[in-house]
Formats: C-alpha cells, sequence, structure tokens
C-alpha cells in the first residue's frame, strides 16, 4: 500500500479522554475513531491487525475441529425468553422493536441462538460431538465503556460452543479449546496466564480465563508465588484456618461512639485492633436481604456471596434501604438483635473473633465484648471474604501474590444450563430421550488487539509483533523528489511484494522528520529507510522492537529480512 494514497490519519496530540496507552496510541497511529462512547471504527491499519489476529484464531478452532458459521446479530425475544435471561438481564441486554412491534435483542452473546439451531438440527447422538464457532460483533450496554476497545459497546468476538453426549467428552473438547486458546495468545506474542474462574451467572463449574498480564487490566489475578496455581480473585478459596485466643470472655457493653464510622475510625476510638472488629455489610440478594459479615481487616467477596445463595443478583443496599431495613446508617451495623427478616452469613474468620467489637445497629453506638455464638448467632460461617497477599496459595503451595489482567478469554463448561432450558435433546444409542451437555468458548477480538498494543507498545509509539502486524515492511523513500531515491524505492516496492512481503510504502512529500515519526508511531516491524546512500545501492534498516538499524546493500536485502522477521 502506497501511503501517498492511503487513509491512515495520524495525529500528534495525544486524545483528552483516553487514559491508557493503548488507546491513545491507537487513536494517534490512526487504527481507531470513536464514532459514540464504546462504539469504534477499525481504520485500514486497524481492520488489517484484526484480520491478523482472526486468521490465528481459525487456524487454531480449525485445528481443534471447531466449524465456523455465522450467527446474526438480531436475536429474537422467544429464544431469550425461554432461557430466562430475557428477564434476568438488565440495560446492559440492548434490546429494539422491529417495524411490527416485536422483541429482539442485539447480540450480546449467542448461546440461545446456537441452542435453538443445534436443537432444531441435531436428534442422534450419531452426530456429537459437535463444535461450532463464529467470529461476529457484539453489543453490550456497558455503564462505564474505558480504555477504547478494552471495554466497549460494540466489539468482536469469536464465540464457541460445543455439544456432547457426555461429560468426558466435554472434558475432551474444553482440553482442545484450552490448548487452542494457549495456542492463539502465544502466537500473538501475549504474556498470558489461564486462570481458575468463576462461572458466575453461566451456571456449570470448571470455567477458566485467559489473562494478560498487565497494569490496566480491570482483573486482578491471585497466583501462588512458588506453585503455578492462578485464579480470578472473585473465586480464588481462603484456606487459612483461625484460631480462636484463649483470653477470657468478657462482658458485652454497649459503648457510644459518636461520628465513628468505618472500621478504622471505630478500631482507633476504641484502642481495638481491626482484626476485632467485625464489618457488617447488608446486601440485596435477589429479592432478600442479607448481612455479611467479615473481620475488619477483611473485604467482602460478593461473587462468593452470590455462589452461596446460588442468587442470580447480589448488591450492597443503598444507604435508604439499609435506614429502613435496620433503623440506623451502614456506618452502625452489627449482627446482634437484628431482625428475623433479615439473614445473618459471616466468613470463618468471624467466629475466631474474642471480645470483639460490632455496630449497635443503634446510629453512634457499638458494642465492646463482643464474642460470636453467645452475643449472636449466624445462618453459617462460609468463605466469603477476598483472599488477599501473603494468604496461603489455595493448593497449599507457596503464599499468594496479586497481579492485574486483561481477560482475552474465557472458557466454560456449561453443562445442562441452556439445552435444559431450551430442550435440546437427542435420541442416545438406546433410544432414550437425552439432554445434550454443552461448553462455550469467548476470546475478545478487538480486546486482544487492544492488549497486544498495550503489552508492545513504548514511548514512541506501537510495536507489533510479526504475527499480527498490519505489514511486515516499512518502506520509506526520505525524499521522492531525488529520481536516485525514488527509482530505488519504487523498485524495492515491487520486488519486496514480489517476494510474498505487506509493504506499507511512504511516498508522500512529506518531510523526512514526520516520516520516521509517522512510522515509529504505527509500529510495523522492520523499516527500510530509501536516503542519500541510494546511489550506492545502499538502504537502511531499522527494526522496531530494538532499535537496531544497520547499512545493508540491497543484493542483501532479502535474506536480512528472512531473518528480521523470521517468518
Ligand atoms: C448478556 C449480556 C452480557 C453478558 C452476557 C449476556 C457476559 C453473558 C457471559 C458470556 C459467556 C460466554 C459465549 C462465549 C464465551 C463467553 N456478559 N456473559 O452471557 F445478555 Cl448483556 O458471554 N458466551
Amino acid at each position: 500500500m502506497k501511503q501517498s494514497m492511503s487513509f491512515i490519519p495520524t495525529l500528534r496530540e495525544v486524545p483528552a479522554d483516553a487514559e491508557i496507552k493503548s488507546h491513545q496510541l491507537l487513536l494517534r497511529a490512526g487504527f481507531i475513531r470513536q464514532n459514540a462512547s464504546g462504539v469504534y471504527s477499525y481504520l485500514p491499519l486497524g481492520q488489517r491487525v484484526l484480520q491478523k489476529i482472526e486468521t490465528i484464531i481459525r487456524e487454531e478452532m480449525n485445528r481443534a475441529g471447531a466449524i465456523e458459521l455465522l450467527m446474526p446479530a438480531l436475536q429474537q425475544a422467544e429464544l431469550w425468553q425461554e432461557s430466562g435471561r430475557w428477564y434476568s438481564y438488565g440495560p446492559e441486554l440492548m434490546r429494539l422493536k422491529d417495524r411490527h412491534d416485536r422483541d429482539f435483542a442485539l447480540g450480546a452473546t449467542h448461546e440461545e441462538v446456537i441452542t435453538s439451531l443445534v436443537r432444531d438440527e441435531v436428534k442422534t447422538y450419531k452426530r456429537l460431538p459437535l463444535t461450532l464457532y463464529q467470529i461476529q460483533t457484539k453489543f453490550r450496554d456497558e455503564k462505564r465503556p474505558r480504555f477504547g476497545l478494552l471495554r466497549g459497546r460494540e466489539f468482536i468476538m469469536k464465540d464457541a460452543y460445543s455439544f456432547h453426549t457426555s461429560q468426558e467428552s466435554l472434558d475432551e473438547v474444553y482440553n482442545k479449546m484450552y490448548e487452542a486458546y494457549s495456542n492463539v495468545f502465544r502466537r500473538c506474542g501475549l504474556n498470558f496466564r489461564a486462570v481458575i474462574a468463576d462461572s458466575g451467572a453461566m451456571g456449570g463449574k470448571d470455567t477458566h480465563e485467559f489473562m494478560v498480564l498487565s497494569d490496566v487490566g480491570e482483573d486482578t489475578i491471585a497466583y501462588s508465588d512458588t506453585s503455578d496455581y492462578a485464579a480470578n480473585i472473585e473465586m480464588a478459596p481462603v484456606i487459612t484456618t483461625y484460631e480462636k485466643s484463649d483470653e477470657p470472655l468478657r462482658e458485652l457493653e454497649k459503648v457510644h461512639t459518636p461520628e465513628q464510622k468505618s472500621i478504622e475510625e471505630v478500631s482507633s476510638f476504641l484502642n481495638v485492633s481491626r482484626e476485632k472488629c467485625i464489618k457488617s455489610l447488608l446486601f440485596k440478594v435477589d429479592e432478600k436481604y442479607v448481612l455479611v459479615l467479615v473481620r475488619g481487616d477483611h473485604e467482602v467477596n460478593d461473587v462468593k456471596v452470590k455462589n452461596l445463595f446460588e442468587a442470580s443478583v447480589v448488591e450492597l443496599a443503598s444507604p435508604e434501604e439499609t435506614k429502613q431495613i435496620m433503623q440506623c446508617s451502614i456506618g452502625s451495623l452489627g449482627p446482634i438483635g437484628v431482625s428475623e427478616k433479615v439473614e445473618v452469613v459471616a466468613d470463618k474468620a468471624v467466629q475466631a473473633i474474642v471480645n470483639g467489637v460490632c455496630g449497635a445497629n443503634e446510629e453512634g453506638y457499638h458494642y465492646i465484648g463482643v464474642n460470636p455464638e453467645r452475643d449472636f448467632t449466624v445462618s453459617q460461617y462460609a468463605d466469603l471474604r477476598f483472599i488477599q497477599e501473603g494468604d496461603p496459595s489455595p493448593d497449599g503451595q507457596g503464599t499468594i501474590r496479586f497481579a492485574r489482567g486483561i481477560e482475552v478469554g474465557h472458557v466454560f463448561k456449561l453443562g445442562t444450563r441452556y439445552s435444559e432450558a431450551m430442550n435440546a435433546t437427542y435420541l442416545d444409542e438406546n433410544g432414550r430421550t437425552q439432554t445434550m451437555i454443552m461448553g462455550c468458548y469467548g476470546i475478545g477480538v478487538s480486546r486482544t488487539m487492544a492488549a497486544i498494543a498495550e503489552q508492545f507498545s513504548d514511548e514512541n509509539g506501537l510495536v507489533w509483533p510479526v504475527a499480527v502486524a498490519p505489514f511486515h515492511l516499512h518502506l520509506i523513500s526520505v525524499n521522492p523528489k531525488n529520481d536516485e531515491q525514488r527509482h530505488l524505492a519504487d523498485e524495492l516496492y515491487e520486488k519486496l511484494q514480489n517476494n510474498g512481503y505487506e509493504v506499507l510504502y511512504d511516498d508522500r512529500q512529506e518531510r523526512p522528520g514526520v516520516k520516521f515519526a509517522d512510522s515509529d508511531l504505527i509500529g510495523i516491524p522492520v523499516r527500510i529507510t530509501v536516503g542519500k546512500r541510494a546511489g550506492e545501492g545502499i538502504v537502511e534498516i531499522k527494526v522496531r522492537q530494538t532499535g537496531e538499524t544497520m547499512e545493508v546493500h540491497v543484493s542483501e536485502l532479502n535474506e536480512t529480512i528472512q531473518r528480521l522477521l523470521a517468518i
């Protein structure tokens, strides 16, 4: 492609609302442009990178035995009503009506569509297992789209779905997909970890997320400093055991704690360590209220609360709800004297507190000398807190460290969550009707592009690994007005393309400084500069990733490029 006839609108200045470097650079280098909040156009260079990533994904999906199809983005509401998700999803699911006033959803994911398709077409065990995938646009009306392509409202996903007659068959495909995902992200050059994840509303049990390690990642990974254990912090179990101290029990006593709300304030006001404070938070768990207790130095893990109650929605009660239900504000909540319409559950650490402190459910008052079992009971003690750095690793090896990650892939063992609800059945070898067992597997394609940009860019711009670069070579003629230089550059442009390289040719009438700055910004792996030594047949080569430069005679150009691109 000749830049004088292309569409690569680079920018000098950093766009104001772009906070992270991949977002800034993809905008500045002319790869994307925002149309609306969380909605982007992929300009020619961005589109070429997407194509490279999709090609890698297709190769690995096909190798894993998955078959590509393409489903509609427009999904009739009836399917989502069958699965029940029409009612359980809120404003995040984009909905619309057609001209006949019928309800539709814009596809946020395709479990319903694929299950209805397979249910209608597959009736016998002989046709299973079957794994189908697509690469398609998804719509999710995120409350706070941000970080460019990392959290958009319209994005590109590869989503695959597998159908099985047995758990063993699902396990086999799941493992193949796990392997295929590892190949995809390795071929993209990404530094990733597969972490044990929470299946959330998807039902099913096994699930792994593929996380690219990055400081701008929204997810926190809890990993062991000695073993290969790694889990999304949302689900990392806590195996710590707690010893009750043998100090003598003190009397329960209510004390005035004016204006003391937070655990920090209460513990310093009463001169009691945070480990002896009981933090009480009121949650709305589906339609009921639950008071969750954790030790003062721990945090409630709402995903663990959700899984404990197998709820679909768990939210912190608002200050108004709290006042109405508990007759006091959030800073005075406690487990003593709670009305029976509120269930009380506690993290296991609370059980070992002796002579602790908790809110008195009365404005400005707390209890001291609080002893669980004597002064209050809970419906159950469970693992309800977030794991913390320094906690023992759940696999019993080493201690937990945190890292931040960008979720680029997610694989699930769905079980019969959708096939049951939508009656996707088959006749087994004995002629008996059985429900299909399913798996589903997603890769954020546009998000992967942003994750690569985030991981590889430097202060001068984007840096693309060869496998996903928009072009292999960036050919620059320093002074197109100089016949010698222009002729050599034109000749190399033809020759290199004939040798199978993808070449971006900067033939613009621009100052050399502008060309070099744009070249660093765009991040094509190898730059070939035709300048003042053109007459001697000498060109300069620069490797974008390392900054290494060398002068080469055109007769050695081909094998030099071959070595540098190592493709
Ligand atoms: C929705 C909306 C948002 C959603 C979903 C549904 C996430 C939803 C989970 C998945 C599970 C897998 C197939 C590919 C791999 C991931 N956010 N999920 O189901 F209606 Cl608005 O998408 N789907």
